[in-house]
């Protein structure tokens, strides 16, 4: 009997050591202690064994068991250990790694630059007028005074869908069917968005933007035109800025002005920017042509009014250092996110 507890021992150790996992554990407990184990077999033959030597057997039979419980102990120790440092192995989530970044767009320069002017005028009571893209030959040019042979009204100029059909090449024509509506009550609107002219290089592309504005009212005046522009060019350009007025001609304005701004860049002194002059052309004005406000139902006795115009592109070209407006219509990403 010696010999076979010499033998489970060796056997029964061995397998402790070599068990993969808890289970295997457990199933050399039954083999080798249970109640059906291999140990119990062999204590069986306890019962053939003398008086002498059974005390001995039994003796050796208790160490063997405890040798054998310390070893599974061990091992179901060593294993959960290794079993826990797999999961956490396994779960581990390193939160120091930096998460990953959340796209946002934002606007477009045009659409910023157009707001930002859209905004300054609402700001001095003006509404936003909107209306359609195509328009019709006597809203883009028979109601605004521009005569027949002038070089707008030309196919080489502008686009037409038909004889009497065009995109619009200025954002006007809202402004004629604004006095059409209101007409005899006074207006003072902005109109603003997409117009388009058979124009292409680095100052001029074949769509662009416009915002427009037009007061009608009693005594109405160039001072009232003076003041709005002023406080517009200061709010955009900086409050240092001063304005002047050039005598200019437009069909649809009598008297007619191109306005400078006094140079951002240089103060007046005269730079690069505004070719030595100290002064930058920003837009074009005047008060509304007598023959205009008839055509939309007013009296030029009894009403006057002033109007101007600018290019959304020249104004965010200027404010933002660009040198040829074409970057804002390619979508080349490393030139947009600038802004
Ligand atoms: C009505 C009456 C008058 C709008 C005006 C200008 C002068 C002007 C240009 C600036 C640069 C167009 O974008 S640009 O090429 N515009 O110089 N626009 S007065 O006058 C109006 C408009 C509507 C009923």
């Amino acid at each position: 009997m010696r010999e076979q507890l010499q033998a489970l021992e060796t056997v029964a150790l061995e397998a402790v050591a070599k068990a993969a996992n808890l289970e295997e554990l457990n199933d050399l407990r039954v083999r080798f202690l249970g109640k059906k184990g291999e140990l119990t077999a062999i204590l069986r033959g306890m019962a053939s064994l003398s008086a002498d030597e059974r005390p001995v057997i039994g003796q050796l039979a208790n160490e063997l068991r405890r040798r054998l419980e310390e070893s599974l102990a061990e091992r179901t120790a060593a294993l959960a250990a290794a079993a826990k440092q797999a999961k956490l192995a396994a779960e581990e989530i390193d939160i120091t790694l930096p998460g990953r970044p959340f796209l946002l767009g934002h606007q477009h320069l045009i659409t910023r630059t157009l707001e930002e002017i859209q905004d300054v005028f609402l700001g001095m009571g003006f509404s936003l007028a909107e209306g359609p893209e195509v328009e019709t030959d006597y809203y883009n040019f028979e109601a605004l005074n521009v005569p027949a042979d002038h070089p707008a009204r030309d196919m080489q100029d502008s686009f037409y869908f038909g004889p009497q059909l065009l995109l619009r090449t200025h954002t006007s024509p809202m402004q004629v069917r604004t006095m059409e509506k209101l007409c005899p009550k006074p207006v003072r609107i902005i109109a603003a968005g997409r117009v388009y002219r058979r124009d292409d290089d680095a100052t001029h592309s074949p769509m662009f933007h416009q915002v427009e504005g037009l007061a009608v009212d009693a005594n109405i005046t160039l001072a009232d035109l003076k003041g709005v522009l002023l406080t517009f060019a200061r709010a955009v350009f900086g409050e240092e800025r001063e304005i002047r007025l050039r005598p200019s001609f437009f069909p649809f304005t009598e008297p007619s002005a191109e306005v400078d701004i006094s140079c951002f860049q240089c103060g007046g002194s005269g730079c690069r920017l505004c070719k030595g002059t100290g002064w930058i052309e920003i837009l074009g004005s005047g008060l509304v042509h007598p023959r205009v406000l008839e055509l939309s139902g007013y009296d030029p006795e009894q009403v006057s009014g002033f109007a101007f115009g600018m290019g959304v592109e020249r104004i965010a070209m200027l404010k933002y250092g660009l040198d040829d407006l074409r970057h804002l219509y390619t979508n080349d990403l490393r030139f947009l996110r600038q802004f």
